[in-house]
């Protein structure tokens, strides 16, 4: 099944809104397969956002991420990376469709809220540098079905 990493970062946190994106992700039908709450490491930030070492927003990025705890989940269904994406919105709030997180609730990129795994093999990559293996719950709902073709 595919996976995806979901961070509600320090602003979405600081801001009370761990439940709202918690909330949108299951009613859209994804299933919770591992979560933890936890103050970034340096070390995790830069290992995480590696690929934009050297970028002009890399040095406030990993200061914003490592500022203030962070919730972290893996979610997982079909067609996961792309569901959450959508769900999250364009990486700019003022770019994001209407009714996706960072519209709904951001207006600046470097207070944007989230962050989602955007690709299959980032998805698979990044829950495993967040979480280890025994960390991962495999499980079943009644309902999947329902949603699962
Ligand atoms: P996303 O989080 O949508 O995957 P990304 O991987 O391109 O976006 O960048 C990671 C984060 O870096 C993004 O959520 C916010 C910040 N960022 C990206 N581009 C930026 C820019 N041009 N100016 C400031 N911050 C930026
Ligand atoms: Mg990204």
């Amino acid at each position: 099944m595919e996976k995806t990493l979901v961070l509600v970062k320090p602003d979405a946190v600081q801001r009370g809104l761990i439940g709202e994106v918690t909330s949108r992700l299951e009613r859209r039908g994804l299933r919770l397969v591992a979560a933890k709450f936890l103050a970034v490491s340096q070390e995790l930030a830069e290992t995480h956002y590696a690929i934009h070492k050297g970028k002009t927003f890399y040095e406030p990025l990993i200061n914003y991420i490592t500022s203030s705890p962070v919730m972290a989940m893996a979610w997982e269904g079909p067609n996961a990376v792309a569901a959450v994406r959508q769900t999250m919105g364009a990486t700019r709030p003022t770019e994001a469709a209407p009714g996706s997180i960072r519209h709904d609730f951001g207006l600046e990129v470097g207070r944007n809220l989230t962050h989602a795994s955007d690709s299959v093999e980032n998805g698979e990559k990044e829950v495993a540098l967040w979480f280890k293996p025994e960390e991962l719950v495999s499980w079943g709902r009644d309902v999947d079905r329902w949603i699962f073709e």
